[in-house]
């Protein structure tokens, strides 16, 4: 794997060993970094706390960051600066909307649930870049999770596709933006993979069963995998790449 010793990540949505951001979590703890943890509410920090706990580097910076709340976020970056000084980068690895919403018909999206999906999912993004940019002063890596939905329509991804579509166009102007100061912006498209959140998606099965009929590579994408794609832009080794979004889904977006 890369080495990414004396480097420090902030990981930003893990809510437990399914979640993405673990996998993420996993490469970059075995490259030897030092990694941040931030979580959205109290009902996730024990089994973020647990869970850290397990990986091999010691890892003592595990924060509250509720991405809806301008004071909290700032809050959040402002003890990563006590404490931790500068960033090399971060992983967001945060969606949510109403699991109503992520069934039936397109237009029975209430203005509500739109919102709260695209405050949640894509916002959120352009917020912590702000506060993670003074931490970055020697130039940094973020990296933000997407999903096919946000390009093609996909069953029942519906609000969350065009929250995507949102994530994965803030993704380009934040690196337009952030290029001069050194800090790249990328964006992984992932495969399906099942997670606390992915249950919220009706009719899941057939969607993980589809890739493995018809992706090139006939299998489903793994957190690991997603894991090593981070790591590598996060590293210095993806030094010319920005505002690009890599597929890491077996190949299935070329159909
Ligand atoms: O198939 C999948 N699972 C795919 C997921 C395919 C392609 C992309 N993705 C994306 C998701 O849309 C999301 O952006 O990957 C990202 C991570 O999702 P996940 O790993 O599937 O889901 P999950 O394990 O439920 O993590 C979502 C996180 C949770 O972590 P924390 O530790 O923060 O609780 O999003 C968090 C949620 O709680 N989250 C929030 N974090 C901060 N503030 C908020 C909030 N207000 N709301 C939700």
């Amino acid at each position: 794997s890369i080495s990414l010793a004396g480097k420090t990540y902030v990981i930003m949505g893990v809510a437990n060993k399914r979640s993405i951001a673990w996998g993420i979590a996993r490469s970059l703890d075995q490259s030897g970094a030092r990694l941040i943890f931030t979580y959205a509410g109290e009902r996730f920090e024990k089994s973020v706390r647990d869970l850290v706990a397990t990986l091999d580097g010691n890892h003592e910076l595990i924060l509250p960051c509720d991405v809806t709340d301008d004071q909290s976020v700032e809050q959040c970056f402002a003890a990563i600066k006590e404490q931790a000084g500068s960033i090399d980068g971060l992983a967001h690895c945060i969606a949510f909307a109403k699991t109503e919403e992520l069934a039936g018909n397109f237009s029975d999206t209430s203005r509500e649930g739109f919102l709260l999906a695209q405050n949640i999912s894509s916002y959120s993004l352009t917020i912590i870049a702000k506060h993670a940019k003074p931490l970055m002063s020697e130039g940094g890596s973020i990296v933000a999770l997407t999903y096919i939905g946000g390009e093609r329509v996909m069953p029942n991804y519906n609000v969350m596709g065009v929250a995507k579509a949102s994530l994965e166009m803030s993704v380009r102007y934040l690196a337009a933006d952030l290029g001069r100061a050194g800090i790249r912006v990328n964006a992984i498209s992932s495969g399906p993979i099942r997670t606390l959140s992915s249950k919220g998606v009706s009719d899941f099965n057939s969607i993980l069963h589809e890739i493995e009929e018809k992706a090139p590579l006939h299998r489903n994408t793994t957190p690991e995998e997603v894991g090593d794609t981070a790591a590598f832009l996060l590293s210095d080794m993806s030094r010319g790449i920005t505002g690009e979004t890599i597929h890491v889904d077996s190949g299935y977006h070329i159909l």
